[in-house]
């Protein structure tokens, strides 16, 4: 009987159908899920950190709302995924001590500071266009609920990353300290934007389950490739020199080829041991505690209709 529901199963897979909240579903397929989107919701929320940041301190009304505008809806991802999360059995409570007891993990970018305003736009456009080239591919992951939250999430994504391109635009074409702000911003950036997309495939000890089962629709490496070739382009157009003093164009593979990135790092932060690690974690905690009575006037309010409906 498992063996049939199995072999169903990764036939419907197989005929890119998708798989919905009630279907029968391997536990491990459920799990692994659990612990990608959520992941996701987490780094969607600890993201609002580095950029909320710098809300205060725009430099115009203008930048203002577009900051204010692109950090809460990176709020609203969170509780989109929080929720889809919600659908193969696990608790909103529950995701949140995991992200808080260091047990779930979130995307190693947000444990770089925000130093200046111009980390805002190399936020925008890298990290925000890193994480566009991952989540088109995963518009056509095979959990229905996750597929389409990724579709609403790259709609939003695409204007947070044109923001961030058009003020390190305006940065570059404006006074020489800023153009030298963003190409600093850039040279802190960019190394850590492609430790985004994950450790190389042959390192990744969920990759094979994943596309197996359609949750990763292309490899880390793959994703990497593609988002190195489109941002060489953008840094020329800004007219800013490469952090990559290596990179050159590959015209046999039709792909640009560069350094190694330093992995060492990589595991340090995604470890916890980054610049920001316990900064990040800290303060989600003492906001989550500050919001307790909003979570707790919410179920009296529930009970109290409750009541008066019975
Ligand atoms: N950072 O087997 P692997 C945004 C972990 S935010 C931290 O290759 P997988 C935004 C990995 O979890 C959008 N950890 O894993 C918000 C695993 O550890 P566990 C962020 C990483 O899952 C605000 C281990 O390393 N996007 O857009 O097959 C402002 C082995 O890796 C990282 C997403 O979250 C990392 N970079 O592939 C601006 C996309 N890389 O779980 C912008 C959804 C790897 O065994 N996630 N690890 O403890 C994914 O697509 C995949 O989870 C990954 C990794 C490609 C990230």
């Amino acid at each position: 009987m498992a063996l049939d529901q199995e072999q169903n199963f990764q036939a419907k897979i197989d005929a890119e159908d998708k798989i919905e909240p009630k279907d029968w579903m391997p536990e491990a397929y459920r799990k692994n899920l659990i612990r990608q989107i959520s992941q996701h919701a987490h780094s969607e929320v600890i993201g609002m950190q580095p950029e909320g940041n710098w809300i205060t301190r725009a430099p115009s009304l203008r930048r203002k709302a577009v900051l204010l505008a692109k950090v809460q809806d990176e709020g609203g991802h969170g509780l989109y995924l929080y929720s889809t999360a919600e659908t193969l059995g696990i608790t909103r409570e529950e995701m949140i001590n995991a992200l808080q007891d260091g047990s779930a993990k979130y995307a190693s970018i947000f444990n770089y500071p925000a130093q200046t305003w111009a980390d805002v736009g190399a936020i925008g456009w890298l990290v925000d266009g890193a994480a566009i080239v991952n989540q088109v591919s995963l518009q056509r992951t095979s959990y229905g609920p996750y597929s389409r939250s990724m579709v609403r999430i790259c709609k939003e994504e695409s204007f947070h990353q044109r923001q961030g391109y058009e003020l390190m635009l305006t940065l570059c074409r404006g006074s020489e300290a800023q153009k030298a702000m963003a190409q600093d911003a850039l040279n802190r950036f960019y190394w850590p934007s492609l430790m985004m997309f994950g450790p190389h495939d042959s390192e990744s000890a969920h990759s094979a389950s994943s596309m197996k089962w359609k949750i990763k629709r292309e490899t880390n490496d793959y994703l990497r490739q593609k988002f190195i070739d489109q941002t060489a382009p953008q840094i020329e157009f800004l007219g800013l020199e490469h952090p990559d003093k290596n990179l050159i164009w590959n015209e046999e593979r039709g792909h640009f080829e560069g350094s190694e990135l330093d992995w060492d790092e990589f595991k340090r932060v995604i470890h916890g041991d980054g610049h920001c690690n316990r900064q990040r974690v800290q303060h989600h905690i003492k906001a989550h505690e500050e919001g307790a009575w909003v979570r707790e006037a919410l179920v009296r309010y529930k009970q109290k209709k409750k009541l008066k409906a019975a």
